[in-house]
This record gives C-alpha cells, structure tokens and sequence, in this order.
C-alpha cells in the first residue's frame, strides 16, 4: 500500500471530470488500498480519486470512530430526496486548514458498487449525506470553496499557500534531522 500525494487548490487538475469505472480490476482494488491509506495518514473521513490526480468515478470513506471497514463507492449516482438543505461545516484534504459552511440537501440516495463490484443502493442522512456530495462535487471537478464568496475564495487560496509552505519546510528539517531509533 502506498499514500498517494494529494492535489491542492487551486490545482487545475482538481477540475477533471471523472470518468466511469469500466471494471473492478487488480489495478482499481490497488488504487482503493492505496487511497483508503492516504485518507487515514492525512486524517480524512473521505477522499475522492480525483484528489490523487486519478480522474475515475471512485470515493473512499470512513465516517466512524474506531475505523470501521472503510466504504467504498464506484461509480456513484446521488440524488436528492428532500428539497431542504442543512448547512455544514465542511473541510478539505484538497484546502488545508479552510473549513467553511456549505449547504447541501439533508436526504439523499446513494447508488453505487461497491469494492466487490456489488450494487450499493442506500439512503443517507446526516454527515454521510454531507461527505457523498462533497466527494461527489470533486468527481465533477467542484471544490467546496466554489460555493463562498470570492472574498473567502482568494482567502482559502492564500491560507493554503501558506499551509504548504509550512509543511515543506517542516520536511525539509525531518530530512535533514538523524532518523529516530527505536530503542
Ligand atoms: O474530500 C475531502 O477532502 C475529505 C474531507 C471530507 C469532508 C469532511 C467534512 C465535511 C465534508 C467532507 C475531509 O475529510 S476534511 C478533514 C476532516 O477529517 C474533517 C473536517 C471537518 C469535519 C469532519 C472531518
Ligand atoms: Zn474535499
């Protein structure tokens, strides 16, 4: 397994539209291992392939406490079943340490196959409804900072300027520092 260096905003690369999975192959089951392992080193709860530059129609998502099975959705369709909508804060693996108010339908159906190839056809309420369309959004090329105002579009860019920037000289020290023994 591998963790997959993920895109930032606002790479163009983020704006791919996604294509459908053909076949659940050795490879796409490699892709899954690979993206379940960056979404937990990065601390997520979702990620979708084309965060990872890899412009197929595949979500992976961990909603619960203690790392349940991981789900899996292969070509996802979502509609929604309610016209309200619940604002939630929502945050991005693709916009570090942005963290904004969306608001999305509370109710909607998810249809999709699973890491087995098996339908997958639910409803969901709550943060899963939240993390289906945020997940979906970027298979459509659409980051949640679209729906803010340009004001805090041009922020989030900076902020995540400034948060790379950070990260790369904290890599830079890590390697120039002695390994940790283990003793
Ligand atoms: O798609 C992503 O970038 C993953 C994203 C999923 C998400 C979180 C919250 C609302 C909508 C979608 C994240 O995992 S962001 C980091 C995170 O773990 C988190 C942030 C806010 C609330 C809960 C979790
Ligand atoms: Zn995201």
């Amino acid at each position: 397994m591998a963790v997959l260096p993920i895109l930032s905003y606002p790479d163009p690369r983020l704006r791919t539209i996604a294509a459908p999975v053909k076949e659940v192959d050795a490879e796409i089951k490699t892709l899954i291992s690979d993206m379940i392992e960056t979404m937990y080193a990065a601390d997520g709860i979702g990620l979708a392939a084309s965060q990872v530059d890899r412009h197929i129609q595949l979500i992976v998502m961990d909603l619960s406490e203690n790392r349940d099975p991981p789900m899996v959705f292969i070509n996802p369709k979502v509609t929604p079943l309610v016209e309200e909508k619940q604002p939630y804060e929502e945050g991005c693996l693709s916009v570090p340490d942005v963290y904004d108010k969306v608001e999305r339908p509370s109710k909607v159906r998810i249809e999709a196959l699973d890491a087995d190839g098996e339908a997958i056809d639910e409803i969901a309420e709550g943060l899963l409804a939240v993390c289906i369309q945020h997940e979906m959004d970027h298979l459509n090329g659409v980051i949640f900072v679209d729906y803010l105002s340009r004001l805090k579009q041009t922020r989030a860019r900076d902020k995540v300027k400034k948060v790379l920037k950070i990260r790369e000289k904290q890599s830079q020290q890590a390697a120039k520092q002695p390994e940790a023994t283990n003793v």
